[in-house]
């Protein structure tokens, strides 16, 4: 025993000191991760916004999450999946970084390792996204060095305020150092001093970098007044606006043409791709006699058409909200293709995002004689940034994940058998062929109206084939035929009402269900969304009073 010690102090004390040192070591890995991806933000804004880490490593896990954790994601959260995934991210973070910086203290090259590791993975996920540039690695690897050179830092201060080790064995480590034990003040309490201010100015110099480099790099992509300095051209031959008929007066039910703002956005985009139009161009490749290459500019130099048309999501539920309608001004695809000189053979038509996502429709179809377009004008206006700006593909008939590219740059003609795009890797249906669909949104679920004669209204979609009836029943009765509302063409959703006579006070059921131009009445045979779209009748309860 070293008799030269004082006497330990009382087991509490000893205790909090090891706690707080131990919170001090983590709050260090804390300030070590703020300080990299600070760094990384930084440099990002130099080499683009989509190599910051938490960017870069956030796309990677959404392309790496299988198929049923994503629709439970898009189920749960809806839009707010992205901002519930960045919020997950930034806390594994803050645990791994807290963890980092204990083990730091106690073996400081062990923490550096892990931030250096940490940045070459950032910098692998940068460099795995698809058209990803060697630049996009230097956030990442930024965001590496800088962690581990602080994490270095900070626990070697934790170490020197570390107090003496009075239980330990006779021999003397210079924590043992006499001399220092009798000093008034301990350099170990100015030690921690020094500790803890340190921490506090590495986290503050660690946020204003992100926050900084975050503002840099708005300004430097500020692709909202690109946005707004795009002139599109009017429509050769413009379209007449929708007929009033076409939406019944109903207070609650949805407009027939769904304003942009209200628009649903379902993508796989962490950040909106920021395309500046000036600099994009669109490839038409692969079995084609004649490849193309057009700039945004020949886009809009081409006969511009409308397409007055509804699109929706594989991923609605059945009754949910993931269908919009719009006026797409674009440029022809079909007659872009015929320009090209589709060779014999080929059978599908594969869209590549600037941000990597790919999307396969049925070529046959798109040649067929329907209205498809390269869009580059919704409502009016330049396509909304969330939307695809400055262009994305509009095939009617198909689900957005096997027609509508947003932010498109690249067409490959190709066939099926040669390539899966993204969602048929990941198990969805190749064809992706919109189903028939029809929701009741006036009574809301669960409302309360009086009795006597209650309006049922709501919307029908069989995209490109069209809706021939709707019908409505209570309560498992006979089936009654809706009124429909003026039809604008097949490649719209019908609006309907139905005028239910007679309710009675108490819970009621209302279903409803649709047929398609064809004649095919809508199964009632519940199907999820995965994989070819969700089926089953929607159906309302409501209270009558
Ligand atoms: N680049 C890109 N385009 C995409 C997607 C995507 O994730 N990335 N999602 C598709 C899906 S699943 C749908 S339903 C539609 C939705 O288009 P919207 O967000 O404009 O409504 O875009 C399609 N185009
Ligand atoms: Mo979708």
């Amino acid at each position: 025993m070293n008799t030269n010690a004082a006497p330990p102090p009382p087991p509490s004390v000893r205790r909090w000191t090891r706690l707080a040192r131990a919170g001090a070591a983590a709050a260090a890995g804390v300030a070590a991760a703020v300080a990299a991806l600070g760094a990384g933000e930084l440099v990002a804004a130099v080499t683009g916004p989509d190599g910051a880490p938490v960017i870069a490593v956030g796309s990677t896990a959404i392309d790496l999450t299988p198929t049923p954790l994503k629709e439970y994601a898009v189920r749960t959260f809806g839009t707010q999946d992205k901002a519930v995934l960045l919020g997950g991210i930034l806390l594994t973070t803050a645990l791994l970084a807290a963890l980092t910086g204990w083990l730091s203290a106690r073996r400081p090259r062990s923490g550096a390792t892990v931030f250096a590791a940490f940045g070459l993975l950032g910098a692998w996920a940068a460099l795995s996204r698809s058209g990803a540039g060697a630049a996009d690695a230097a956030p990442a690897l930024a965001s590496g060095a800088v962690g581990a050179l602080t994490v270095l830092g900070l626990s070697r201060m934790n170490r020197a305020a570390a107090p003496p080790a009075r239980t330990s064995a006779p021999t003397a480590s210079s924590d043992d150092d006499p001399a220092q034990q009798e000093q008034p003040a301990p350099p170990q309490h100015t030690g921690r001093r020094a500790l803890l201010a340190a921490t506090g100015a590495t986290i503050t110099a660690g946020a204003l970098a992100g926050v900084g480099g975050r503002v840099l790099a708005d300004r430097r992509y500020d692709i909202g007044a690109l946005r707004a300095a795009v002139r599109i051209p009017p429509a050769a031959r413009p379209l007449p606006p929708p007929p009033t008929a076409v939406r019944p007066e109903v207070p609650g039910l949805s407009p027939f043409v769904t304003p942009n703002a209200d628009f649903y956005r379902v993508d796989t985009a962490l950040t909106l791709p920021r395309i500046d139009p000036r600099r994009w161009a669109l490839r038409i490749r692969g079995l084609v006699d004649h490849p193309l290459l057009l700039t945004f500019d020949d886009l809009l130099h081409e006969p511009l058409e409308e397409l007055d048309h509804t699109l929706t999501c594989v991923s609605n539920e059945v009754g949910g909200p993931y269908a919009g309608t719009t006026r797409w001004l674009g440029a022809s695809l079909p007659a872009l293709l015929r320009r090209a000189g589709v060779r014999p053979g080929a059978d599908q038509l594969v869209g590549r995002s600037q941000d990597g996502m790919t999307i396969g429709t049925p070529l046959e179809s798109v040649l067929d004689g329907r209205r498809a377009l390269l869009a580059v004008a919704m409502n009016g206006e330049a396509l909304p940034v969330a939307h695809g700006f400055p262009c994305r593909s509009v095939v009617p008939g198909f689900y957005g994940y096997a027609s509508a590219t947003k932010w498109l740059v690249d067409l490959d003609v190709t066939t099926f058998a040669a390539y899966d795009p993204y969602w048929v890797r990941r198990g969805w249906d190749r064809t992706g062929a919109v189903r028939t669909a029809s929701r009741i949104e006036v009574p809301a679920p669960f409302a309360r109206v009086p009795a006597g004669e209650v309006t049922v209204a709501g919307t029908a979609w069989a995209t490109h084939r069209g809706i021939a009836a709707v019908e409505v029943r209570v309560d498992g009765g006979p089936w009654q035929q809706a009124r429909l509302a003026d039809d604008a063409g097949p490649d719209l959703w019908r609006q309907w009402t139905h005028s239910w006579a007679g309710a009675r006070p108490g819970t009621h059921r209302i279903e409803v269900r649709a047929t398609d131009a064809d004649g095919a009445v809508q199964t009632e045979e519940r199907a999820a969304p995965f994989p070819s779209g969700a089926t089953g009748w929607h159906s309302v309860v409501v209270t009558v009073t």
